[in-house]
């Protein structure tokens, strides 16, 4: 059997990733393919619960430590439970948001140094890392403005400013610079379509390899 491909959207908020991994599935899918849909942090029962402490319990602070270990803690555990299996039988899986996040949110947003990130990265992801890497970037007024026009409240990273946001779209485009074969930059402004057509261009050259 062969190992199936894993593929990760990473991108500041409402910059389009649930929107582009949605058209994405569908594209593959028609091909017949085996295609898992997920998100981090979440992506499975125990990992959606880290999901709702680390993003939706406001009882109390929480220092950027602990929100760095619960995003890995969340991490281990769907990257065991449902990443690996999954190429292991041969599907693919687009993953909306992987480690890059934590580098970019963690890591630039909220200043905690790589070398904290990086043994803990090591630790959850036990050799994986995603063949591709799409990076939806468009100016972060133009994907916070697509992200406010939904009605669904805030979290607590929701509702960090625009210079967190500047900081995460920097670390980003920092990362994709550091490993320009893995991490694509793709221009997400345009029409849905536009930039559907823009990934598959992307995607296309990983289904021969
Ligand atoms: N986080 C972290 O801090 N560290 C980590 O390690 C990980 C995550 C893994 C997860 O939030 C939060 O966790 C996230 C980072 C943090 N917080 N923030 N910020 P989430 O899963 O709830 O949300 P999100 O990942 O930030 O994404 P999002 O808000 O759902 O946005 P999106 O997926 O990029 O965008 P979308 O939902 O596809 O589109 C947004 C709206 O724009 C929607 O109404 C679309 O119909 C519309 N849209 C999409 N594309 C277009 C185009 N091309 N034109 C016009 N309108 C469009």
């Amino acid at each position: 059997m062969t190992r199936g491909r894993f593929i990760t959207f990473e991108g500041v908020e409402g910059v389009g990733k649930s929107t582009q991994v949605a058209r994405l599935a569908q594209a593959l899918g028609a091909a017949g393919r085996e295609i898992v849909v997920t998100r981090e942090p979440g992506g499975t029962p125990l990992a959606e619960r880290i999901r709702a402490l680390v993003l939706h319990d406001l009882t109390e602070p929480m220092p950027d430590a602990a929100e760095l270990m619960l995003m890995f803690a969340a991490r281990s555990v769907h990257t065991e439970n449902l990443i690996r299996p999954a190429l292991a039988r041969g599907a693919w899986v687009l993953c909306d948001r992987y480690t890059d996040a934590t580098y970019a949110y963690q890591g630039g947003g909220r200043g905690v140094p790589d070398e904290a990130i990086a043994p803990l990265a090591r630790l959850a992801q036990r050799g994986l890392a995603p063949d591709l890497t799409v990076l939806l970037d468009a100016p972060v007024g133009a994907a916070l403005r697509r992200a406010r026009a939904r009605t669904v409240a805030a979290d607590r990273i929701e509702a960090q400013t625009t210079a967190f946001f500047e900081r995460v779209r920097a670390s980003y485009l920092a990362l994709a610079a550091r490993e320009p074969e893995r991490v694509r930059v793709v221009d997400a402004n345009g029409s849905i379509d536009e930039v559907a057509a823009r990934v598959a261009a992307l995607v296309g050259t990983l289904a021969d390899g």
